[in-house]
């Protein structure tokens, strides 16, 4: 693809003429609060659950290309605030139980149609890294299901937008918690300098161990559901 593709690649979501389509103001971490407060309110309600499993506090940091929902067992705990450009990196923090289940969605700022952004002038990346506080970090272990795949044929899609095809997939029933990911493909391990994260400060950042993960084609795969089970802190 590779040399015509990958300038095309470099290019794409550099630019930040385009205003962010949501605003800087969504605080998605105040759940940890509220569930405090709500246990406060109705502490005989969760003893049950308190008997077999702990709850714990977990903090983290995600950066996604271009954006991601967080859902941990089951519970969305983050999302991104900006959904295109100017890039950005995410603190999250939540309560929750082992065995604890992650599962992102997360997004490449793709038209649905065409697969293409820029008004359909160029194809984008993706990539998705994530660290957290209980010793969980994106890379080897996560499952990776495709659900928006596009342009299904490039170099034609590029020639002319009118001819794109993407294949959109609906979500399995239970996703984020229940649903079996034996048969999800392994997520796809990429580095940076594969993945060229556009944000200021990004290698200063404290990534621990994590790697960027995304599904088998960084460019084509633009919605990802990502997935991984842990049963204790590491
Ligand atoms: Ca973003
Ligand atoms: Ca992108």
């Amino acid at each position: 693809m590779e040399a015509r593709n990958r300038l095309i690649i470099e290019r794409s979501d550099v630019f930040t003429s385009h205003p962010p389509r949501n605003s800087l103001t969504a605080a998605p971490l105040r759940l940890a609060a509220l569930t405090i407060t709500l246990l406060a309110i109705f502490g005989s309600a969760p003893q049950a659950e308190a008997a077999t499993a702990k709850t714990v506090t977990v903090t983290g940091l995600v950066f996604g290309d271009n954006s991601f929902e967080l859902y941990v067992n089951g519970k969305k705990v983050a999302s991104d605030p900006i959904l295109f450009t100017p890039f950005n990196a995410v603190n999250v923090s939540f309560r929750a139980s082992y065995p604890m289940t992650f599962a992102f969605k997360a997004k490449d700022y793709a038209d649905p149609l065409t697969g293409l952004e820029y008004n359909n002038t160029r194809v984008g990346d993706g990539g998705l890294i994530a660290q957290f506080s209980n010793g969980v970090v994106t890379g080897i272990g996560w499952k990776a299901k495709t659900i928006s795949h596009g342009p299904t044929d490039l170099p034609k899609c590029l020639a002319d937008p009118t001819t794109c095809k993407v294949i959109n997939t609906p979500a399995p029933t239970n996703w984020t918690t229940t649903s079996t990911t034996s048969k999800w493909p392994a997520a796809k391990l990429y580095t940076v300098a594969q993945v060229q994260p556009h944000l200021t400060g990004f290698s200063t950042m404290n990534w621990g161990k994590a790697t960027f993960i995304w599904g088998d084609n960084l460019v084509t795969d633009n919605t990802i559901l990502l997935r991984k089970t842990v049963t204790r802190a590491s």
